[in-house]
């Protein structure tokens, strides 16, 4: 197990992808201090930001004084550190290759969908941003419906009955689609699912820090 020695800071804008770690911190009651990146002014393309985060994106988090980015890597080995809190199967659990599987899947096929959604410019220019976001929607629609029917015969989380590393990051991404025409909440299981998800006190607690106020 990993001990947290130095102090844990977050690189966070809030709502965005380091609502992810955050809500792990919060929920493995993990001390941590936050800092805030200025999206208004761009300060996650600024030159001291690049050196913690070369993407120039959230989330950073630097442990022991080494920065790591990605939002799933960053969640996994949070709950890869902390097998108490039983967010990730361990190593020779079968359960846990259905785990990986899903922290892949979300991060590949829907998290990146989002990009798209968030940025259309980036794949397909200014002029054709809405055509790219009307060509994302659907994908991300199809993504609910896959996740949807495997809630409905395995979940009610997941891997089954209790929730795992992959639940909360499925739950910021639901969140994410709350403006969409069709949000993930439209689909009964997902739902359903993130009900059960933001009765997490930890939920309210990340509210209150990252002073969220929608989709509550
Ligand atoms: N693959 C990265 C993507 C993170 C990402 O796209 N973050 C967005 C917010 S949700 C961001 O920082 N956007 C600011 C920008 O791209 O300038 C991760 O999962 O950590």
């Amino acid at each position: 197990m990993i001990t947290f020695r130095a102090m844990t800071i977050l690189h966070y804008s809030p709502g965005a992808a380091s609502l992810l770690p955050h809500w792990l911190l919060i929920e493995l009651g993990l001390a941590h201090e936050l800092r805030l990146v200025d999206f208004a002014s761009k300060q996650q393309k600024s030159a001291d930001y690049l050196a913690l985060n070369p993407s120039g994106v959230v989330p950073t988090l630097v442990l022991d004084g080494r920065p790591m980015t990605e939002a799933a890597a960053i969640a996994l080995h949070l709950a890869d550190s902390h097998p108490e809190a039983g967010l990730i199967p361990a190593i020779g659990d079968p359960a846990r290759r259905d785990c990986l599987q899903w922290m892949f899947h979300l991060a590949q096929a829907v998290q990146s969908l989002f990009r798209i959604w968030w940025y259309p410019h980036e794949v397909a220019g200014e002029a054709q941003a809405d055509s790219a976001r009307a060509h994302v929607q659907p994908r991300i629609e199809a993504a609910w419906d896959r996740i949807d029917a495997h809630l409905a015969a395995n979940g009610p989380y997941l891997l089954g009955g209790a929730p795992c590393v992959a639940d909360f990051y499925l739950t910021m991404l639901m969140r994410w689609s709350r403006n969409m025409p069709r949000p993930a909440t439209a689909w009964p299981h997902l739902a359903a699912h993130a009900v059960r998800m933001k009765a997490r006190p930890s939920f309210k607690a990340l509210y209150a820090a990252e002073g969220l106020e929608e989709w509550a």
